[in-house]
């Protein structure tokens, strides 16, 4: 396509409840919207398109060295125009050719992956052909799991747990951290049972002088352990990996397809987290399915508190064959009251892959020009 314009919006959404992790409390879903137009079909005749991508960089730098902010300004200044340019010089971008443009500038994956995400959608657009579809999907709908914050207190959390086990989610993840971590499992297994899949997520809260508490975990039969470490311990993730029984699951480590490749071969983890934002996008999460699935590593997919945007892409990707393990694929109604776009719901514990071309779902206008903080227009 040739782009020939994008639109930056920041957008704030007001969670149905606080969402706590080890690194946090969120309140509100803070995100970068981009909507880029082009043209298709050449120059003899050219066919209007758009599409849209979310930016999944948090408000703060917390989870990630990306935030809304900074992803906004790269987008801005250095991204966006250079796909500008592109088109303006007479060469096609498409979403095969986003990554190699944008190369020239170190890291920003989470704010390229959005810009690769809106190209994707309106090239999609352009040829009526779903996402899941250009992916390889291989299955309709996908097996829906859900991210329980970190509670107040462990009875709090037996309500919580038990409640989204009632709308019938078929895999609960437990947000731990240093001091909240074997008493609520514990807790968990006691009232809900031995059969009901659980895993947990540290989001890094911990060092390799916890690995006596890691191990304490091996107790309750745990589908994984995710992102222990820091980020940047690759390497040290293989000791929790060996001294450990729960198999041990990247997600933060996990930046790019090089870094999937070094996690297996150094056996850093038996398990991915895969999410398109953080590894630049949707292409190379196909690619990091890819390689996972000839290792014989499970991958599943993660969620960023998207919007209905962001959902549409995850559960598409999450339809891929290698995708063996529930995601954190929930229902909007999961952190938002009103989702920008038509909400995602349960049925029977699984969320539909939408079918339409491209994401298959756009943002309604009123609701979306309802959480709009700011927009403004990229044009060469
Ligand atoms: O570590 O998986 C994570 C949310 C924000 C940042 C990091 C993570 C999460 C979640 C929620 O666990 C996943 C979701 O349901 O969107
Ligand atoms: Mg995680």
């Amino acid at each position: 396509m040739r782009v020939t314009g994008a639109e930056l919006r920041t957008i704030r959404m007001p969670l149905v409840s606080p969402f706590e992790t080890s690194f946090g409390v969120e309140r509100d879903r803070v995100a970068i919207l981009v909507r880029v137009i082009g043209t298709v079909g050449g120059d003899r005749r050219p066919v209007e398109v758009q599409g849209w991508g979310e930016c999944v960089a948090m408000e703060s730098p917390l989870y990630s060295s990306e935030y809304a902010e900074a992803a906004a300004a790269v987008l801005r200044r250095y991204l966006i125009p250079r796909l500008l340019a592109v088109s303006a010089a007479g060469t096609d971008v498409t979403a095969e050719t986003v990554d190699s443009l944008l190369e020239p500038f170190v890291g920003h994956r989470m704010a390229k992956a959005a810009l690769e995400m809106a190209v994707l959608d309106a090239q999609l657009h352009g040829t009526g052909q779903s996402l899941a579809g250009y992916l390889g999907a291989t299955r309709t709908s996908v097996p829906s799991g859900v991210s329980v914050g970190i509670q107040p207190s462990v009875a709090a959390l037996l309500d919580v747990v038990g409640d989204y086990l009632a709308d019938g989610y078929v895999r609960i993840k437990l947000k731990i951290k240093p001091g909240f971590d074997v008493a609520p499992v514990e807790a968990v297994r006691e009232r809900f049972g031995e059969l009901i899949p659980l895993q947990v997520d540290a989001n890094a809260a911990y060092t390799l002088a916890d690995a006596r508490v890691l191990r304490r975990l091996d107790a309750f039969d745990l589908l994984l352990i995710e992102q222990p470490l820091p980020e940047d311990d690759l390497r040290q993730h293989a000791e929790p990996a060996r001294l450990v029984r729960t198999p041990i699951c990247l997600d933060e480590s996990i930046v790019s397809p090089r870094a999937a490749a070094d996690a297996i071969a150094l056996r850093a983890c038996s398990v991915i987290n895969i999410k398109a934002g953080r590894v630049g996008g949707y292409l190379a999460a196909r690619r990091i399915h890819d390689l996972c699935q000839a290792n014989g590593i499970p991958v599943w997919c993660g969620g960023m508190v998207e919007t209905g945007l962001g959902r549409a892409a995850n559960a598409a990707l999450a339809a891929l064959p290698g995708f063996t393990l529930p995601g954190d694929v929930s229902a909007s109604d999961r952190f938002y009251e009103q989702d920008i776009t038509e909400p995602f719901v349960l049925d029977d514990g699984r969320i539909a892959v939408p079918t339409g071309p491209g994401l298959g779902v756009s943002p309604i206008g009123p609701v979306l020009e309802s959480y709009t903080v700011s927009t403004e227009w990229i044009q060469a």
